[in-house]
């Protein structure tokens, strides 16, 4: 996967680059990601990237020039794809973007492409920037943050760590939340009693099959009590439906919380 940060803030990225699974991804080779500040590609002496808005109003807008010079020294810098197409793909951080999710961070991890994260500030960007280069909008969620700074860096890590290779055992990434569109079952490392609470007695029976069989109730017995929309619609196999049965069960039988109140 190679990356490009286009920001006014490259301090705000390139220390969370160089610390753990994505430094390792980057010495491997696995992962590239160059951070451009874009207050090099301004045109005047002092360099100013950002400007008040035209018709007034609060805050600065960032100039669309800077940023269009960027994308142009990009493309010269990489050339043209083998179809002749240039070989970008411009994803810009918004909450006015297409919601980021699981597949989404698949597709990418899978984009041959180089990403170009278009991050704004401030009050937002001219909006010749995307009338003129067209990037793809991407929202984290309904909230609004102070930049695209730390979404390409939430973009960037739930891709990362879905390219072959990036996480140590290949495995992870197929047994977690959301692999599977359930959340995960609970982890538990020594001792066996912290402050008087122990570790289910299964996951020290040495009993894979059993091993399996709690975890993968618990996987949905989690989804089930704190996400049930991620259930709806989905098709379950027999022992999946069996676990699910015994879960609703249960906890029908638990004494009933109405909403609002605590459990
Ligand atoms: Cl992707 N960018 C910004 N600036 N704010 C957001 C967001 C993205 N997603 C939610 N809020």
């Amino acid at each position: 996967m190679r990356c490009d940060i286009l920001t006014l803030f490259p301090e705000m990225v390139t220390p969370v680059l160089g610390q753990s699974i994505l430094k390792r991804a980057q010495e491997k080779g696995l992962l590239e990601v160059r951070v451009r500040n874009l207050r090099d590609y301004t045109f005047d002496r002092h360099k100013v990237a950002d400007d008040v808005p035209y018709g007034g109003g609060a805050g600065m807008v960032m100039k669309a020039e800077p940023i269009f010079r960027a994308v142009d020294a990009l493309r010269e810098e990489y050339g043209q794809a083998g179809d002749g197409s240039v070989a970008l793909r411009v994803l810009m951080p918004t909450p006015q973007g297409r919601p980021f999710t699981q597949d989404y961070a698949r597709n990418l991890a899978g984009e041959r492409r180089r990403l170009v994260f278009l991050c704004g500030h401030y009050e937002g960007i001219d909006e010749r920037v995307r009338l003129g280069l067209n990037p793809e909008e991407v929202s984290l969620g309904d909230y609004v943050l102070t930049g695209g700074e730390l979404p390409a860096l939430v973009i960037i890590d739930a891709a990362a760590r879905l390219v072959p290779g990036v996480l140590g055992d290949p495995e992870s990434a197929a047994h977690e939340s959301f692999a599977d569109s359930l959340l995960d079952y609970p982890q538990y490392t020594r001792p066996p009693e912290v402050r008087g609470l122990t570790v289910p007695e299964v996951l020290l029976s040495g009993h894979h099959e059993a091993i399996r069989i709690w975890r993968r109730r618990e996987a949905l017995r989690s989804t089930y009590l704190k996400r049930p929309d991620l259930l709806r619609d989905r098709v379950f196999n027999e022992e999946d439906q069996r676990l699910l049965d015994e879960i609703v069960r249960a906890s029908a039988k638990a004494a009933p919380v109405r909403c609002g109140e605590e459990g």
